[in-house]
């Protein structure tokens, strides 16, 4: 290993911490989940010889079955962070409430929410899933834990990244200064920088959207959709690709590789849900991820990061990617929504 090689993301984490970005306790805190990650990644990459596939019989909170690698990647990323002091509590997609970091540990200054095993229901046909995360500051003084230290706008948040558990394993991670791509290397097993700021087009020809549920859909999804499918004969001159793998982690991972618009839209199903991804442990550390990428991300209303929790697992409508793209569709529901009043 030679300084012309990439760095690792010990090296890199150090040049942040140097450079002011993020604190050694964060900076201990990327380095701890990233390990988690590889540790996932070599227990999804055994696949049917892991002993890992198939449910575990039992149902998480989102009202999901769980499968046996939700489980595992769980326990992977608590066991993880509990013993190095950089955490006040976690958040998973996997827990009903938060979880403390347990006695006689010392409590750190952190919050880490995640989902451990985004699109899990890929797993048992071999498609690309991914973990996702979310790191919060605990506010200052907090004596006891609650779930309100958690809900906090995603603007909040001090760095956000997902690991992508595909044919390379790669994290994708910001600290708020840009957004940057790492590859594993699995015969040293390090991460190493494959992509330093990365930069999604301002435009784009694909879409990302499940057309299942077209016939549910709000009037301003109905249109914006349309003029995507009238392609070059249309309003928008010019024909669309789509992309839709039901792992939000592969699709934003594309996106952010080369650019597009990840929808999922709230419906007249359940109108009085706002979506079906959750919004602290999936849309906030993604549209962290995307709006440092120089994309969008807003719920169809408003930016995303700007929205205010008011429970621990909140679903939220989520549009982002190429920033003209989503502007365009945001637009439509906004007009829509003025025309109702
Ligand atoms: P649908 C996976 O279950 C997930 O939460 C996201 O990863 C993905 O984008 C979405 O749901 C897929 O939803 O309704 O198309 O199966």
């Amino acid at each position: 290993m030679t300084s012309k090689t990439p760095p690792v993301l010990t090296r890199f984490l150090i040049e942040e911490q140097r450079a002011g970005h993020i604190n050694p306790d964060l900076r201990l805190l990327i380095e701890v989940v990233a390990r988690a990650c590889k540790a996932i990644s070599r227990s999804v990459n055994k696949g049917a010889l892991g002993g890992v596939l198939g449910d575990a019989g039992t149902g998480n909170i989102q009202g999901e079955a769980q499968k046996k690698l939700d489980v595992l990647s769980n326990e992977i990323l608590l066991d993880a962070n509990e013993w190095g002091g950089h955490l006040a509590g976690c958040a998973s997609e996997e827990l009903d409430d938060f979880s403390e970091i347990p006695n006689p540990y010392p409590k750190g200054n952190y919050l880490l929410l995640f989902d451990p095993l985004d699109g899990s229901s890929n797993i048992d046909v071999n498609i690309s899933v991914g973990t996702i995360f979310s790191v919060l500051r605990c506010p200052e003084g907090v004596e006891k834990l609650e779930t309100q230290h958690f809900l906090q706008p995603g603007a909040k948040q001090v760095a956000a990244g997902y690991a992508v558990y595909g044919p390379s394993t790669m994290l994708v991670l910001t600290v708020g200064h840009g957004t940057h791509a790492f590859t594993l290397d699995r015969e040293v097993g390090t991460f190493v920088l494959t992509e330093r700021d990365i930069k999604i087009p301002e435009d784009t020809k694909e879409f990302a959207i499940n057309m299942s549920n077209q016939r549910h859909w709000f009037p301003p999804m109905q249109k914006y959709v349309a003029e995507l499918l009238e392609g070059k004969t249309g309003p928008r001159g010019k024909d669309f690709n789509m992309r839709w793998v039901a792992s939000m982690v592969a699709d934003v991972h594309r996106i952010l590789s080369r650019g597009g618009i990840f929808i999922y839209p709230r419906d007249r199903r359940e109108p009085d849900k706002p979506g079906k991804l959750r919004l602290l442990y999936e849309a906030n550390p993604m549209s962290f991820i995307i709006e440092q990428a120089g994309g969008a991300s807003t719920n169809g209303m408003q930016r995303i990061m700007d929205v205010q929790p008011e429970k621990l697992h909140e679903r939220v409508a989520v549009f982002l990617g190429s920033k003209n793209e989503v502007e365009l569709a945001t637009r439509y529901h906004r007009e829509a929504e003025q025309q109702a009043r």
